[in-house]
């Protein structure tokens, strides 16, 4: 009687090993990153070095930077975000922050606000101030209206 493939008593055998080998560099790819530099890579067999997946707050410190970098880098310099940088980031990364917005002047005032050097560009600080402002008016506004439904 012929069994069929797989179905074999102790399945963990070397053919299912293989597989799993083959799908992890696509589950796992191999990301360049200051914080995952920083992680220790795990050996599970001398063939196959194995890094640990970012959690998921590493995740967001990366996406800040990647974003930040990518608007700041349209004008060759990806360290400080000029205004016409500020205004696209704003425009395309918080467009239903900048639509709710009847004053046309807020974001001038804002990136006048969060310009705390008066270089008329904002650095990745000053930059985080304002995640960090937008971010902290979420979360009250999420505490507000859970309070609001007991
Ligand atoms: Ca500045």
């Amino acid at each position: 009687m012929r069994k069929p493939r797989g179905a074999e008593p102790g399945g963990a055998g070397p053919e299912r090993q293989r597989t799993r080998e083959a799908a992890d560099p696509a589950r796992r790819p191999v990301r360049a990153s200051l914080l995952l530099a920083r992680r220790p890579v795990l050996r599970s067999s001398p063939n196959m070095a194995k890094v640990s997946s970012p959690t998921e707050t590493e995740r967001c410190i990366e996406s800040l930077i990647a974003v930040f970098q990518r608007h700041a880098g349209r004008d060759g310099n990806n360290c400080k975000l000029s205004k016409p940088e500020f205004l696209i980031f704003m425009n395309t990364e918080l467009g239903a922050f900048t639509m709710n917005q009847k004053d046309p002047g807020v974001l001038d005032r804002m990136m006048k606000k969060l310009d705390l050097d008066s270089d008329g560009q904002l650095d990745f600080q000053e930059f985080l101030n304002l995640i960090g402002g937008l971010a902290l008016a979420c979360h009250d506004s999420f505490i507000k209206s859970t309070s609001s439904q007991k």
